[in-house]
């Protein structure tokens, strides 16, 4: 296993757009367990490929507080979103020490391959359905504050830079 490196905002390669995954092979199985152990360490509840910079549909996701509940969704797809929207307060392991809120569909309902590369599907809800969405946006080239107002997208990257620059 192996600690990745996870890319700052803002860097342009956090808005490349993934690609699928052609085969779940040894390759992305190390690629995940990589991510896991990333995440764990950072600490975060997910990490999408996209913040390691490869660029390929692959999240890992653990929003349990004893690590005993981590799953891999490889070419994962939104198959139903509920009407009702909640905001909920988000961070990200590329934006550190800034949090705000995001307004999300409430429950969502996901389609993905495992690290076997057998389809399955999970309905999601509170504080994984916040990270699902949140990291499907990353492999889209998208990061939360970008929902956030211009002024404040201004304020985050001269912060995120001059930090970059204390460095
Ligand atoms: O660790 C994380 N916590 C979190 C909290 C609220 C909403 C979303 C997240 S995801 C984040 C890890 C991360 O940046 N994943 O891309
Ligand atoms: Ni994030």
């Amino acid at each position: 296993m192996a600690l990745l490196n996870i890319l700052n905002y803002p860097d342009k390669r956090l808005h490349k757009v993934a690609k699928p995954v052609e085969k779940v092979n040894d390759r992305i199985r190390k690629l995940v367990a990589d991510m896991a152990e990333t995440m764990y360490a950072a600490p975060g509840v997910g990490l999408a490929a996209t913040q390691v910079d490869v660029h390929e549909r692959v999240i890992v996701i653990d929003v349990s507080d004893t690590h005993e509940e981590l799953r891999a969704f490889i070419n994962p797809e939104i198959i139903w979103s509920s009407d009702e929207r909640k905001i909920h307060e988000e961070g990200c392991l590329s934006v550190p020490g800034i949090y705000d809120n995001v307004e999300r569909a409430e429950k969502v309902r996901v389609r993905a391959l495992n690290e076997k590369g057998e389809t399955y599907e999970l309905d999601c809800e509170g504080l994984l359905a916040v990270c699902i969405q949140h990291e499907m946006d990353h492999l889209m080239g998208k990061v939360f504050v970008e929902y956030l107002s211009p002024l404040k997208q201004t304020r985050i990257k001269s912060k995120m830079k001059k930090l970059a620059h204390a460095m």
